[in-house]
Protein backbone atom coordinates (compact mmCIF):
# COMPACT_ATOMS: atom_id res chain seq x y z
CA UNK A 1 0.00 0.00 0.00
CA UNK A 2 1.28 3.47 -0.67
CA UNK A 3 -1.26 5.36 1.48
CA UNK A 4 -1.52 5.50 4.86
CA UNK A 5 -4.53 6.38 6.34
CA UNK A 6 -4.33 7.82 9.91
CA UNK A 7 -7.85 7.17 11.82
CA UNK A 8 -8.41 9.97 14.59
CA UNK A 9 -9.89 9.74 17.95
CA UNK A 10 -12.96 11.48 17.82
CA UNK A 11 -13.33 13.03 21.66
CA UNK A 12 -17.15 13.23 21.19
CA UNK A 13 -19.82 14.06 24.04
CA UNK A 14 -23.20 15.00 23.89
CA UNK A 15 -22.69 18.57 22.26
CA UNK A 16 -20.71 16.74 18.94
CA UNK A 17 -17.73 16.23 18.30
CA UNK A 18 -14.17 17.44 18.22
CA UNK A 19 -10.92 16.09 16.95
CA UNK A 20 -7.51 17.53 17.94
CA UNK A 21 -4.53 17.18 16.00
CA UNK A 22 -1.21 17.26 17.89
CA UNK A 23 2.47 17.10 15.67
CA UNK A 24 4.90 13.96 16.48
CA UNK A 25 1.74 12.39 17.79
CA UNK A 26 -1.53 11.88 15.22
CA UNK A 27 0.09 14.45 12.75
CA UNK A 28 3.90 12.35 12.63
CA UNK A 29 5.91 15.22 11.88
CA UNK A 30 6.48 18.89 13.13
CA UNK A 31 3.73 21.27 11.92
CA UNK A 32 5.28 24.29 9.83
CA UNK A 33 2.74 25.00 7.70
CA UNK A 34 -0.84 24.62 7.37
CA UNK A 35 -3.06 25.48 4.09
CA UNK A 36 -6.68 24.40 3.16
CA UNK A 37 -8.51 23.40 -0.63
CA UNK A 38 -12.12 25.17 -0.60
CA UNK A 39 -14.22 26.31 -3.35
CA UNK A 40 -12.74 24.02 -5.74
CA UNK A 41 -14.96 23.90 -9.02
CA UNK A 42 -16.83 21.50 -10.34
CA UNK A 43 -14.49 18.79 -12.57
CA UNK A 44 -11.36 20.24 -11.52
CA UNK A 45 -8.69 18.00 -10.92
CA UNK A 46 -5.20 19.46 -8.88
CA UNK A 47 -1.66 18.79 -8.16
CA UNK A 48 -0.10 16.86 -10.35
CA UNK A 49 3.25 16.73 -8.99
CA UNK A 50 5.50 14.87 -6.25
CA UNK A 51 7.48 16.51 -3.82
CA UNK A 52 10.83 15.96 -2.52
CA UNK A 53 11.26 16.67 0.90
CA UNK A 54 7.58 17.04 2.70
CA UNK A 55 5.81 15.52 4.49
CA UNK A 56 2.10 15.94 4.55
CA UNK A 57 -1.20 15.04 6.07
CA UNK A 58 -4.76 15.84 4.27
CA UNK A 59 -7.80 15.82 5.99
CA UNK A 60 -11.39 16.01 4.01
CA UNK A 61 -12.99 18.26 7.32
CA UNK A 62 -15.77 19.06 4.67
CA UNK A 63 -17.12 17.13 1.74
CA UNK A 64 -14.90 14.93 0.08
CA UNK A 65 -12.38 14.46 -2.64
CA UNK A 66 -9.94 11.44 -4.35
CA UNK A 67 -6.05 11.51 -3.86
CA UNK A 68 -4.43 9.33 -6.73
CA UNK A 69 -1.06 8.38 -5.32
CA UNK A 70 1.55 7.21 -7.37
CA UNK A 71 5.31 5.85 -6.09
CA UNK A 72 6.39 5.03 -10.20
CA UNK A 73 5.57 1.58 -9.98
CA UNK A 74 2.30 1.56 -9.06
CA UNK A 75 -0.86 4.35 -8.55
CA UNK A 76 -3.73 3.83 -5.64
CA UNK A 77 -6.75 5.68 -5.39
CA UNK A 78 -7.99 6.91 -2.11
CA UNK A 79 -11.28 8.96 -1.52
CA UNK A 80 -11.14 11.09 1.90
CA UNK A 81 -14.93 10.87 2.38
CA UNK A 82 -14.72 12.73 6.66
CA UNK A 83 -12.98 14.47 8.98
CA UNK A 84 -11.88 11.33 11.16
CA UNK A 85 -9.10 10.16 8.90
CA UNK A 86 -5.74 11.61 7.37
CA UNK A 87 -3.87 10.72 4.70
CA UNK A 88 -0.42 10.52 5.27
CA UNK A 89 2.06 11.24 2.74
CA UNK A 90 5.64 11.43 2.74
CA UNK A 91 8.15 10.51 0.17
CA UNK A 92 8.74 10.72 -3.24
CA UNK A 93 5.00 9.90 -4.10
CA UNK A 94 3.38 11.77 -6.98
CA UNK A 95 -0.02 13.08 -6.20
CA UNK A 96 -3.40 13.89 -8.11
CA UNK A 97 -6.70 14.91 -6.85
CA UNK A 98 -9.90 15.06 -8.28
CA UNK A 99 -13.78 14.57 -7.50
CA UNK A 100 -13.80 17.29 -5.28
CA UNK A 101 -17.49 17.63 -3.71
CA UNK A 102 -18.79 21.38 -3.70
CA UNK A 103 -18.32 21.51 -0.37
CA UNK A 104 -15.07 19.88 -0.19
CA UNK A 105 -12.33 21.65 2.54
CA UNK A 106 -9.28 19.74 2.63
CA UNK A 107 -7.05 21.06 4.92
CA UNK A 108 -2.77 20.13 4.54
CA UNK A 109 -0.44 19.86 7.14
CA UNK A 110 2.87 20.39 6.31
CA UNK A 111 6.33 19.63 7.48
CA UNK A 112 8.15 22.46 5.72
CA UNK A 113 7.08 26.23 4.81
CA UNK A 114 6.00 26.48 1.24
CA UNK A 115 8.84 26.19 -1.48
CA UNK A 116 8.41 25.82 -4.79
CA UNK A 117 12.05 24.37 -5.48
CA UNK A 118 10.52 20.97 -3.12
CA UNK A 119 8.32 20.24 -6.28
CA UNK A 120 8.66 18.06 -9.24
CA UNK A 121 5.94 19.00 -11.60
CA UNK A 122 6.83 17.09 -14.86
CA UNK A 123 6.27 12.93 -14.21
CA UNK A 124 9.01 12.31 -16.53
CA UNK A 125 11.27 14.08 -13.98
CA UNK A 126 9.67 12.07 -11.35
CA UNK A 127 10.25 9.19 -12.72
CA UNK A 128 13.79 9.80 -13.46
CA UNK A 129 14.18 10.61 -9.56
CA UNK A 130 12.76 7.93 -8.23
CA UNK A 131 14.72 5.76 -10.42
CA UNK A 132 17.92 8.19 -9.49
CA UNK A 133 17.11 7.27 -5.54
CA UNK A 134 16.32 3.42 -6.05
CA UNK A 135 19.71 2.66 -7.40
CA UNK A 136 21.00 3.83 -3.42
C1 LIG B 1 0.12 19.20 -2.44
C2 LIG B 1 -1.34 19.14 -2.72
C3 LIG B 1 -2.04 18.13 -1.84
C4 LIG B 1 1.57 28.91 -1.91
O1 LIG B 1 1.94 30.06 -2.19
N1 LIG B 1 1.78 28.40 -0.66
C5 LIG B 1 1.40 27.15 -0.29
O2 LIG B 1 1.61 26.76 0.86
C6 LIG B 1 0.76 26.31 -1.27
C7 LIG B 1 0.32 24.89 -0.92
C8 LIG B 1 0.55 26.82 -2.53
N2 LIG B 1 0.96 28.10 -2.83
C9 LIG B 1 0.68 28.65 -4.18
C10 LIG B 1 1.44 27.97 -5.32
C11 LIG B 1 0.47 28.09 -6.47
O3 LIG B 1 0.64 29.34 -7.10
O4 LIG B 1 -0.71 28.43 -4.44
C12 LIG B 1 -0.91 28.10 -5.80
C13 LIG B 1 -1.63 26.76 -5.92
O5 LIG B 1 -0.73 25.71 -5.52
P1 LIG B 1 -0.65 24.31 -6.28
O6 LIG B 1 -0.97 24.50 -7.71
O7 LIG B 1 0.64 23.64 -5.94
O8 LIG B 1 -1.88 23.54 -5.58
P2 LIG B 1 -2.31 22.02 -5.69
O9 LIG B 1 -3.69 21.93 -5.17
O10 LIG B 1 -2.04 21.47 -7.05
O11 LIG B 1 -1.32 21.24 -4.67
C14 LIG B 1 -1.39 21.49 -3.29
C15 LIG B 1 0.01 21.71 -2.70
O12 LIG B 1 0.71 22.75 -3.43
C16 LIG B 1 0.84 20.45 -2.76
O13 LIG B 1 1.98 20.60 -1.94
O14 LIG B 1 0.72 18.20 -2.10
O15 LIG B 1 -2.02 20.40 -2.63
Amino acid sequence: MISKLIKFEILGDERGSLIALEENYNAPFEIKRVYYIFDTKEGVERGFHAHKNLKQLCIAVKGSCTFVLDNGKKREEIKLINPTQGLFIEGLIWREMKDFSIDCVLVVLASEHYDENDYIRDYDKFLKEINSVSIW
